[in-house]
């Protein structure tokens, strides 16, 4: 297993959209290990391919405390069950030391492959309708920071280049 390096906003590489698996093969569960590794060494509970700069259709999450419901959606779909939206306190590992709230479909299904390449469907609210939702954002090229105030994203990206300027020296 190895850890990839995680792209950070501004990138430009983050807005590529992702394009969806063929064949879930030996090579893309290979990616999958190394992006939990590296969602495990970054303390993060989603991660999308797009952050490790593979444009591919993939997501790993762990929404447990203890760390142990590895979860994997490969080529996922939500449908929207209840439109009503609540908001949440979001963060991600591409743009590290930032949290703000961003409101989204409080009730979802997700269709996906698991990392068999079987079909699976699952009903989704809380923590996981929100995380599968930023989530597919990344595989869009979407971020949670584009939900916010031009003024709270201008001030996100410059923090995070004097954080990047500090960390450099
Ligand atoms: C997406 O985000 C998410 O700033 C996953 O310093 C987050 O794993 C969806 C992280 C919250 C819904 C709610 C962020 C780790 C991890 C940081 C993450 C940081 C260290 C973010
Ligand atoms: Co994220």
């Amino acid at each position: 297993m190895a850890r990839l390096t995680i792209l950070e906003y501004p990138n430009p590489r983050l807005r590529i959209k992702a394009v969806p698996v063929e064949h879930v093969d030996d090579s893309v569960r290979c990616l999958i290990d190394d992006m939990f590794e590296t969602m495990a060494a970054a303390n993060g509970i989603g991660l999308a391919a797009s952050q490790v700069d593979v444009h591919q259709r993939i997501i790993v999450m762990d929404l447990s405390e203890d760390r142990d419901e590895p979860r994997v959606f490969i080529n996922p779909e939500i449908e929207v069950l209840n439109p009503e939206s609540l908001p949440y306190e979001e963060g991600c590992l591409s743009v590290p030391g930032f949290y703000e709230s961003v409101a989204r479909p409080a009730h979802v299904i997700i269709r996906a492959l698991n990392r068999d390449g079987a079909a699976f469907e699952e009903e989704a609210e809380g923590l996981l309708a929100v995380c599968i939702q930023h989530e597919i954002d990344h595989l869009e090229g979407r971020l949670f920071v584009d939900y916010l105030s031009p003024l709270k994203r201008q001030r996100i990206r410059s923090k995070l280049k004097k954080q990047r300027l500090q960390a450099s020296d």
